[in-house]
């Protein structure tokens, strides 16, 4: 028998289609570790020591310290900003890279939710970046990604490693904001996080804040392929 072909994994599609936006707009790839340590996980990116990300309940962790010292502590990372911390202490500005990849949490299935799922994170930092040009990728991404007719909203919201932070939601790309199923009768669908890169987190990797500014922004592939595709369990 002939052996039929195979077709590509929709979060591949959606991770291909991404990239492929984002580089036409001047970013390249960057990946690095799945078990990284504490400080490119998390004190790099301004989160506090006693932050609950950093809780077992949230974090799987490969070594533990029993001491206060989390210095000695290796785990599944639980986003892949620790690869822009990678990329950002050992690149300098201009940067814009664009890192996908596979991230751990420790949380309860559901049709939503899993373990381990796949995110991809973007950075630029040069001088004079503002809010402006954050908002105009956003825009121009949408558009790309969900059709020339989309709109995005930005709503306020909080990350350690950004300041300001927001929420970015699409038009419904099934409704066009009318109010459908998709949307769940809103006409908007929340798509990303994103934020001004906090300039603690560019000193951390040695950029200079008075010089340097920043933005960042993730989303994750799975949510994606899942309203692209109408996928309603993971
Ligand atoms: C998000 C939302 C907002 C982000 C920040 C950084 C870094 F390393 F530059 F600080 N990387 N990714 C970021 C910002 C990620 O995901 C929902």
């Amino acid at each position: 028998y002939p052996i039929s072909l195979g077709t590509r994994h929709p979060l591949t599609l959606v991770k291909n289609e991404i990239i492929d936006i984002f580089a036409r707009m001047g970013f390249t790839l960057y990946q690095g570790p799945e078990i990284d340590d504490d400080q490119h996980v998390f004190t790099m990116l301004n989160f506090a020591a006693d932050h609950p990300a950093r809780d077992m309940q949230d974090t799987f962790f490969v070594e533990r310290s029993n001491t206060m010292d989390v210095t000695k502590n290796v785990l599944l990372r639980s986003h892949t900003s620790n690869d822009e911390a990678h990329y950002m202490s050992t690149h300098e500005p201009p940067i814009r890279v664009l890192c996908p990849g596979r991230v751990y949490r420790n949380e309860a299935i559901s049709a939503r939710a899993h373990c381990f799922f796949h995110q991809v994170e973007g950075l630029y930092v040069d001088k004079n970046v503002s809010f402006t040009d954050l908002k105009q990728v956003l825009l121009t991404f949408a558009r790309e990604m969900f059709g020339a007719d989309t709109k995005i909203r930005l709503r306020p919201s909080y990350f350690p490693f950004t300041e300001p932070s927001v929420e970015v939601d699409v038009s419904c790309f099934k409704c066009g904001g009318k109010g459908c199923n998709v949307c769940k009768k809103t006409g908007w669908i929340e798509i990303m996080g994103a934020g001004m890169v906090h300039p603690r987190v560019l000193e951390m990797s040695g950029i200079d804040a008075t010089v340097y500014s920043g933005f960042a922004f993730g989303l994750g592939q799975e949510r994606v392929a899942m309203l692209r595709y109408g996928i309603n369990d993971i």
